[in-house]
């Protein structure tokens, strides 16, 4: 019998292991795959850590505790988790990336600037905008690696004795008054609580929240810049998001994989709607083309030569905010999932809740936005 079952350990669910095991639980985590994989939410070599938080200004408390988190797991695992780059948030002034990062800047009093279209070019280069856009900076933004902080939080987690196996799918699982049990693929487990952090298998381990996930498939793509990738050194070139006029929005990272690495860039959102069965993992001409087509104005040189790309999943919620709580209908287990495409840089902070609300049952950091209750279309 275990203290807690932790289901999934990719970004979130890792965390959770790390954190349970580290205050003393009999930790056992299960994961279909093996360590840091590349099918679910948490690989493609970065994502984007910021503060001025365009989504909701409710996120700043739990993005500064999860900076500190980062430092400590750097510390602890001696692994290279965090580069601080400084971020542009750049668009026309009204759109919801320039004008929703000021006002969560503003609200917390954090630090940025605000850069017209001339400042943006002097400062940054390889920077194109038009004459009526403008960007927040941040010099406190920049990457998280995902592989990197899996593993860490894997390798501290097994230290602290949580027992992880990989390689077996959970079947389902059951929640009783006295306890719970999960059935995989190898055999059967009892704990005391349980943990769910399901990535894009939401919908099939939480059905029963009644919450209409929808998976979308979306890529990252590498370039090799036109001109070498010195102008896209960390040391120089700061992340990017670019909210375009209509609408769309993709968002960039300076070349963070060492010479042959290649500078990444994604589009936010606009894929196409699959499930881990049925996502396509081939990334087609066309669609290489358009990320093309959407980066030579803003930044000329970026899409010099294809490099790469990889696909990955999002899981989205209605109003894309996140769920973490304690089940409604079952008070043993705790879920966090639909992290709609913006929740790694979280990792570490929503690890410490979930540790929080398995083993008391109440967290002190503020999560009243991640209800699951706003989004469920039939009562648990
Ligand atoms: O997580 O910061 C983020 C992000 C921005 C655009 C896509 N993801």
């Amino acid at each position: 019998m275990y203290d807690v079952i932790v289901i999934g350990l990719g970004g979130m669910g890792s965390a959770a292991a790390y954190h349970l095991a580290a205050r003393g639980s009999r930790v056992l985590g299960l994961d279909r795959f093996g360590p840091a994989h590349s099918n679910g939410s948490s690989h493609g070599g970065s994502r984007i850590i910021r503060q001025s938080y365009f989504e909701d200004p409710a996120y700043v408390p739990l993005l500064l505790r999860s900076y500190e988190l980062f430092d400590k797991l750097a510390n602890d695992s001696g692994r290279d988790v965090l580069t601080v780059t400084g971020g542009v948030m750049i668009g026309r002034p009204d759109c919801l990336t320039v004008a929703g990062s000021k006002l969560s800047a503003e609200t917390w009093n954090l630090p940025h600037e605000m850069l017209d279209a001339m400042e943006i070019r002097r400062r940054f280069p390889t920077l194109t905008p038009a004459a009526d856009e403008v960007a927040l900076y941040e010099q406190k933004a920049g990457f998280v690696r995902p592989e990197a902080t899996v593993g860490a939080h894997l390798d501290l987690a097994d230290k602290a004795g949580a027992e992880l196996h990989y390689h077996e799918p959970v079947l389902d699982w059951t929640s009783t008054a006295t306890g719970v049990r999960v059935r995989t693929a190898a055999g059967e487990y009892t704990a005391a609580k349980l943990v769910i952090c399901p990535g894009a298998w939401a919908p099939r381990l939480l059905a029963d929240l009644g919450i209409p996930f929808v998976i979308e498939r979306q890529v990252q793509y590498w370039f090799n810049p036109t001109g070498g990738l010195a102008p896209f050194q960390p040391e120089v070139h700061p992340i990017y998001i670019w909210e375009a006029a209509d609408g769309i929005q993709a968002y960039g990272f300076p070349a963070s994989d060492g010479p042959d690495g290649g500078a990444k860039v994604a589009f936010f959102r606009g894929g196409q709607t699959c499930t881990p069965e049925t996502i396509d993992r081939t990334v087609h001409p066309h669609e290489i083309e358009a990320m093309r087509r959407q980066m030579l104005p803003r930044i000329p040189s970026l899409p010099g030569e294809f490099q790469r790309a990889a696909t990955c999943m999002y899981t989205n919620t209605a109003d894309e905010h996140f769920v973490i709580a304690t089940h409604p209908a079952h008070e043993r287990v705790t879920v966090a999932c639909g992290f709609s495409g913006h929740g790694f840089k979280f990792v570490p902070v929503v690890g410490e809740i979930l540790a929080d609300l398995a083993l008391t049952g109440t967290t002190a950091h503020p999560i009243d936005l991640f209800r699951p209750e706003r989004l469920a279309e039939v009562t648990p």
